[in-house]
């Protein structure tokens, strides 16, 4: 049976392709998320791709994928920046954790430079657009291994 990867994105990432592309790029979620799950195929790999607005939400996938997922990655989003709790749930997850930020966020505002969720993650990829996503599911598969 092949290992099941986790996809996480946090709050206003539904927008992805909608607005702001000149910091987000033109793909929408629904494109990242094909390409990801066709890559996962080449791979070896299963993807359960789930985005929310919420932290709670966020939290309890992150609970659900102990004992079921062999991996997470995650674009916390804004919650990257504020959320020991997100942080919490990741700590208590056994599995191999990437983190994912599209733009650059020590280009940006001084508030993006810091991640609560990089103390866990593995790896940390930032900058890269949305083809960060398939460089940290390439990762996954080799972490995995
Ligand atoms: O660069 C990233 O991936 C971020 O995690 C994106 C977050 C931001 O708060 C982080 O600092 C860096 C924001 C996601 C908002 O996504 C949008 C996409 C399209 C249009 C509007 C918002």
């Amino acid at each position: 049976m092949s290992k099941r990867v986790t996809l996480l994105n946090g709050p206003n990432l539904n927008l992805l392709g909608l607005r702001q592309p000149e910091i987000y790029g033109r793909e929408t979620l629904a494109d990242v998320v094909a390409k990801v799950t066709a890559l996962a195929d080449e791979l070896g790999l299963g993807v359960q791709a789930l985005q929310s607005n919420h932290e709670g939400q966020l939290v309890d996938w992150i609970q659900e994928a102990r004992g079921t997922s062999a991996g997470i990655i995650i674009n916390p989003g804004a919650y990257s920046h504020t959320s020991v709790a997100i942080l919490d749930a990741l700590n208590a997850f056994d599995g191999a954790v990437l983190e994912v930020h599209i733009s650059n966020i020590h280009k940006r505002e001084a508030f993006r430079h810091h991640s609560f969720v990089s103390s866990r993650a593995e790896g940390v990829i930032a900058g890269f657009g949305t083809e960060g996503y398939l460089l940290a599911l390439r990762r996954m598969a080799t972490l995995l291994a």
